[in-house]
């Protein structure tokens, strides 16, 4: 019998996960696998750039708002942040929230998480910090916090939920709502729909920054899984699917090709695309319905433009369909 270690299994599943999503017709990678340490750099990069309007008018309304928005997080909450990297934002909130029970950062890369858990513990020398490394869009435990406080709020700005599909934002935030439990809050940066012509610089920018966070997915899989791709024979293009309300990113070939991936033969015609993120739109209105079942929208903010918004939703539910 095989033994596989963690490490193996773990391998295993994402190869399977990776070479599941590029059998299909419209050929496909989870979006979770832009963030290796080069990804997670041009990431950061993106969120500095002039086109990519979602980090700075975020933090904008924040900053504009913070007050309100300590007020309805109230005192001693339970502060958890989904997908916390090395973020600025929490710690406007950490500035202005009078007092928090404990501050738990979730996020898939262990050792980032426990670096900047590092300094911001440095940074915040009284706040309680329970870094917790795990992989938030699978289902997960989150431990027992034993910290006395009033409720739980999550915070997940960003805009990330628009990485999901409707369907699996909602099943998602029934997830958020069993975390937060009864009375409990989210926080949530929700980007929203607007002229098609600033989405698609935002997601085609000039300095081609986005074009090589969407390539490193190739780059990855050549070092990772031994795969082949010939990064001069593949483009980078994000388009606006009006029937969606979604930009989608695509790895497009260049020319008919073969490529293996981890000894697997993939055939390519020349124009046929690797689908690789969704980034939903919203409207308010339709935000509202798919967090119905488990949260009550309790106040937006938005920037002039009415671009982007963060939203402070209280839970009603608890009781969910379990996640697919
Ligand atoms: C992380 N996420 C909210 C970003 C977005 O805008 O959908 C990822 C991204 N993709 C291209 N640029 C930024």
């Amino acid at each position: 019998m095989i033994q596989y270690t963690t490490v193996d299994n773990e391998r295993a599943l994402l190869r399977e996960e990776l070479l599941s999503g590029l059998r299909l017709p419209q050929k496909s990678l989870p979006s979770k696998y832009f963030y290796d340490e080069i990804g997670s750099t041009l990431f950061e990069e993106i969120c500095g750039l002039r086109e990519y309007y979602p980090t700075r008018t975020e933090i904008g309304i924040l900053r504009d708002n913070i007050t309100e928005i300590a007020r309805h997080i109230g005192r001693d909450a339970l502060l958890i942040e989904y997908g916390s990297g090395a973020s600025v934002k929490i710690r406007l909130l950490l500035d202005h929230l009078e007092r928090i029970a404990a501050y738990v950062p979730i996020d898939i890369s262990g050792e980032h998480l426990l670096a900047a858990a590092d300094e911001l513990g440095r940074e915040y020398p009284r706040l309680r910090i329970f870094p917790v490394p795990a992989d938030y869009t699978q289902d997960f435990e989150l431990p027992e916090i034993e910290v006395e406080h009033t409720r739980s709020v999550v915070f997940f700005p960003g805009s990330t939920i628009g990485n999901f599909t409707p369907a699996e934002a909602r099943n998602f935030l029934g997830h958020v709502a069993d975390v937060a439990g009864r009375d409990g809050g989210l926080l949530i940066g929700v980007d929203l729909k607007k002229d098609v012509t600033v989405l698609h610089s935002a997601y085609n920018d000039r300095r081609g920054v986005t074009a090589d966070f969407n390539m490193n997915m190739l780059v990855r899989l050549n070092r990772e899984f031994d795969a082949d791709f010939d990064l001069d024979t593949f483009r980078h293009s994000a388009v606006w699917n009006a029937h969606h309300g979604r930009i989608e990113m695509h790895l497009i070939s260049l020319r008919e090709q073969t490529v293996h991936v981890d000894g697997e033969r993939l055939h390519f015609r020349r124009g046929e695309s690797i689908l690789t993120e969704y980034s939903y739109k919203y409207g308010l209105e339709q935000f509202a319905a798919v967090a119905a079942p488990y949260f009550r929208v309790e106040k937006v903010w938005t920037d002039d433009r009415r671009w982007f918004s963060v939203q402070y939703l209280r839970c009603v539910s608890r009781a969910r369909a379990p996640r697919a």
